[in-house]
């Protein structure tokens, strides 16, 4: 599989705002949120994925193994819990969180020295772009 492994910095962010709509995120946390520029530490060893997404507000970690349904407390975020599954896609990371939330998930993928995070929830869809650190 691909190697995710490294320290990412976010470039782009389109419709941040529409996908924490959708998560139903309160005014005052998306004003603070959509103006972050996070920063993704992932650490892989085979299919285990220890992802930390950092910023100067809030920071979200993640731990999983590709294959292997958890229970995802979505904490800081929309404190929601989700039954999350990851799994590759070829190179790219799939993930489905099934939940109250309908269409939720994301997708990551790696061109050069780019990461890329698709976000859905419900109709929304955000683009993310990150450049290796
Ligand atoms: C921040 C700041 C507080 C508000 C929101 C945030 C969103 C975090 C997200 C993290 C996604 C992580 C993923 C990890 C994959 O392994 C930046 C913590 C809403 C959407 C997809």
């Amino acid at each position: 599989p691909a190697d995710y492994n490294g320290t990412w910095n976010m470039v782009s962010n389109d419709n941040f705002e529409g996908y924490m709509q959708a998560l139903g995120i309160d005014f005052a946390t998306r004003k603070i949120a959509k103006m972050l520029k996070p920063q993704k530490v992932i650490e892989q060893k085979g299919d285990f994925f220890h992802v930390q997404t950092l910023s100067s507000f809030r920071n979200y970690n993640a731990e999983f193994t590709v294959g292997v349904e958890f229970n995802e407390e979505t904490k800081g975020l929309d404190n929601r819990k989700c039954k999350t599954l990851v799994t590759w896609d070829n190179d790219r990371l799939v993930c489905v969180q099934k939940g109250e939330k309908n269409n939720r998930g994301w997708i990551h993928w790696i061109e050069g020295d780019q990461l890329f995070l698709e976000l859905s929830c419900e109709d929304q869809v955000c683009k993310q772009v990150y450049k290796k650190a």
